[in-house]
C-alpha cells in the first residue's frame, strides 16, 4: 500500500507526475502555431493518458476532459493507472491554453493534480467567477463579494504600494467589459490574457516574476479546481462560484453533488486534503519555459509540489531518447 492515513499521499508519487505532464506539453509542443487547436489538444490527450496508465495508482478522472459522451478519453469518471496502488481522485488539463499553445503564445500548460479521494470539488463543465492573490497576506483581504475597487485598494496597501502599481490579471472576455472598466477606474493595471486562466492564477504566487498581484473574473470551474489544487501547494488564497444560472445547469450540479447553487468555495473546499500538483510549459511563459526541441534532445522545464509538505520543485529535463517522445 501507497498510502498511509497520516503522510496523505505517498511522495514518490510527486516525482512520478513530473513524466505525465512532460509527456503531454511536449506532445502538444510538436503542435504550437499550427493554429490547429483540435489536433494540438489531442496529441495531448493521447499522451497524458498513456503515461498516467502507468502510474502505479487507481486513479479516477473527476476534473478532465469532458462528460463521457463528448469526450472519448479522459473523460470524468474514467480509472486510469496501472489498477495497483492508492485509490486517487484526478484533476487534468493535457492542454490548458488550446488556443494560445495553436497561436504560439504565450503561458499554455499541461496540467495535472493528483489528490486523496474525496477531496476535489466535482465541478461541472460551467463558469465559474473567481478571485486569487499570492501568499502573504492576511485570510480574507480580498473577497468574491466586495467591489472590484476594494479588493484593489486593500491588496496595494497590504502590499505597501500605491494602486497604480497593482497589475490584475483578466480573461480578455466582452463579459469582463465592466470588470475592466472598474479595474481601470482605480488605477490598477491590467493584463489581458486570451486564455489560460490556470497559468493567469498560478501567476499570482510570483508578482516579482510576472508582475500579476491579482486574478480576478469568470472562466471555466474544472480550471478553477486545478487552481485551487495548485494554489493550496504554493500558498495564496482563492475563491470561486460556480455560474449556476439556468435550470440545466442547476441539474448537471445536483448530479454532481453540488446542492447550493450560489456557494462560495473557498481554495481548501476546492481541493483539501493531500493534493499533488504538475504543470509543465508547452509555449514560453513568465513563470516555465516551453518546451525546446534541440537536433539530440527535448527540453522540458515543469513545476511540481505538493500540499502537505509544501514543497515546490522545478525540473528542467533534457530528454535524449527520442523515440519515446
Ligand atoms: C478559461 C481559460 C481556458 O476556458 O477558463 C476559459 O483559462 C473560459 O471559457 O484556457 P471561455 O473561453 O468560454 O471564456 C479556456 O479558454 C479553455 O477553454
Amino acid at each position: 500500500m501507497l498510502t498511509s492515513a497520516s503522510s496523505g499521499l505517498d511522495r514518490i508519487l510527486t516525482l512520478e507526475l513530473v513524466r505525465v505532464t512532460e509527456r503531454a506539453a511536449v506532445a502538444a509542443a510538436r503542435l504550437r502555431g499550427r493554429g490547429d487547436e483540435k489536433a494540438a489538444d489531442q496529441a495531448a490527450v493521447d499522451a497524458m493518458r498513456s503515461e498516467l496508465n502507468r502510474l502505479p495508482i487507481q486513479g479516477t478522472v473527476v476534473i478532465g476532459e469532458g462528460e463521457r459522451d463528448e469526450a472519448p478519453m479522459l473523460y470524468i469518471g474514467e480509472e486510469v493507472g496501472t489498477g495497483e496502488g492508492p485509490g486517487v481522485d484526478i484533476a487534468l488539463d493535457p492542454l490548458e491554453g488550446t488556443t494560445i499553445c495553436a497561436k504560439n503564445l504565450p503561458n499554455s500548460l499541461a496540467v495535472i493534480a493528483i489528490a486523496e479521494k474525496g477531496s476535489l470539488l466535482n465541478a461541472p463543465d460551467i463558469y465559474m467567477d473567481k478571485i486569487a492573490i499570492g501568499p502573504g497576506y492576511a485570510d480574507g483581504l480580498v473577497d468574491i463579494d466586495a467591489p472590484p475597487a476594494d479588493n484593489i485598494a486593500r491588496l496595494a496597501k497590504a502590499k505597501g504600494v500605491p494602486v497604480g502599481e497593482i497589475t490584475a490579471c483578466i480573461l480578455d472576455r466582452p463579459r469582463h467589459a465592466r470588470l475592466i472598466e472598474a479595474v481601470r477606474a482605480t488605477g490598477a493595471a491590467i493584463q489581458l490574457i486570451g486564455d489560460g486562466d490556470v497559468a493567469g492564477i498560478i501567476h499570482t504566487t510570483e508578482p516579482g516574476a510576472t508582475g500579476i498581484d491579482i486574478y480576478i473574473g469568470t472562466g471555466g470551474a474544472p480550471e478553477g479546481v486545478l487552481a485551487a489544487a495548485a494554489l493550496r501547494c504554493i500558498g495564496g488564497q482563492m475563491q470561486g462560484r460556480l455560474q449556476i444560472n439556468t435550470e440545466e445547469k442547476r441539474a448537471r450540479a445536483e448530479r454532481m453533488g453540488i446542492s447550493d447553487p450560489g456557494k462560495v468555495y473557498s481554495m481548501e473546499e476546492m481541493a483539501s486534503g493531500d493534493v499533488l500538483f504538475a504543470a509543465t510549459g508547452v509555449t514560453d511563459g513568465s513563470l516555465l519555459a516551453g518546451v525546446k526541441f534541440g537536433r539530440d534532445s527535448v527540453q522540458t522545464h515543469t513545476i511540481v509540489m505538493r500540499s502537505s509538505s509544501r514543497t515546490v520543485r522545478e525540473i528542467k529535463a533534457r530528454h535524449q531518447d527520442l523515440e519515446k517522445f
